[in-house]
């Protein structure tokens, strides 16, 4: 049996994830392909049990221990979903992966990213996403499509410099894996992102076409 594809989308808050996410299922189902769509921090019981914590403003977390929480996390989505469902051929869309935790707790908190990649091998070995979507814009666009929201996660009430050392990890990672992780200009209107989306998707098809 041919082995499913694993998607992540990243980028920072309010840059289009969540919308995004639906069109890139949809394309895919259109394609025949059988599709799971789930999330990090969380896609098991107990990882969204962790979710909860790490997003509440209540909780109150050095960087080690939220970066720990979200591989802990992580290592039960890798082992009981993400994993099986790639090896029944099955395609997972995830909505972030450890590129975020490279951005959000390496250039975000300051943690050593020496130690983000040990703990990654250890969580999953050498399973990286095929493609990651990097939705890119201003941390302004970010900030104010994030605003209309009404309840902010403890994430969302970081100052604009956190979210703008965010953006440079996850930028300096596209340059370094330019056919991993493609950027998507999330700035411009819907249509646009979903014709660069469209098109970084393409590549991945035509292989599984070809492969069938
Ligand atoms: N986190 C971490 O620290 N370390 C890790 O390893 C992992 C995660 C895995 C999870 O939040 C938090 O966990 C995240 C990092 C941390 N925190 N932050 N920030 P999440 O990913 O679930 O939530 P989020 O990043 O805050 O996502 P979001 O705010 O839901 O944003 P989004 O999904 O990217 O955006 P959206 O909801 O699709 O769109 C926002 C609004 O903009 C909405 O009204 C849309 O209609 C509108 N929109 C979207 N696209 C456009 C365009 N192109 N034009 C105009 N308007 C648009």
């Amino acid at each position: 049996m041919t082995r499913g594809r694993f998607i992540s989308v990243e980028g920072i808050e309010g840059v289009g994830k969540s919308s995004n996410i639906e069109y890139i299922r949809d394309i895919l189902v259109d394609a025949g392909i059988e599709v799971i769509v789930t999330r990090e921090p969380g896609g098991t019981e107990l990882a969204e049990h962790i979710r909860e914590l790490v997003l509440d403003p209540q909780t109150k977390l050095v960087p080690l221990a939220e970066l720990l929480l979200v591989f802990a996390a992580r290592s039960t989505h890798v082992t009981q979903r993400i994993r099986p469902a790639i090896e029944r051929g099955v395609w997972v869309v995830c909505d972030r992966f450890t590129d975020a935790t490279l951005a959000y707790q390496g250039g975000g908190r300051g943690v050593s990213p020496e130690l983000i990649y040990r703990l990654a091998a250890a969580v999953h070995g050498d399973l990286w996403p095929d493609l990651t979507l990097l939705l890119d814009a201003p941390v302004a666009v970010g900030m104010e499509r994030a605003a209309q929201r009404s309840a902010l996660d403890r994430f969302e009430l970081e100052q604009a410099a956190f979210f703008e050392r965010v953006r440079e990890v996850y930028l300096e990672l596209a340059a370094a894996h330019p056919v991993r992780i493609r950027r998507i200009d999330a700035a411009q209107p819907l249509p646009g992102v979903q014709a660069e989306i469209d098109n970084a998707l393409t590549p991945l098809l035509k292989q599984t076409k070809n492969s069938c």
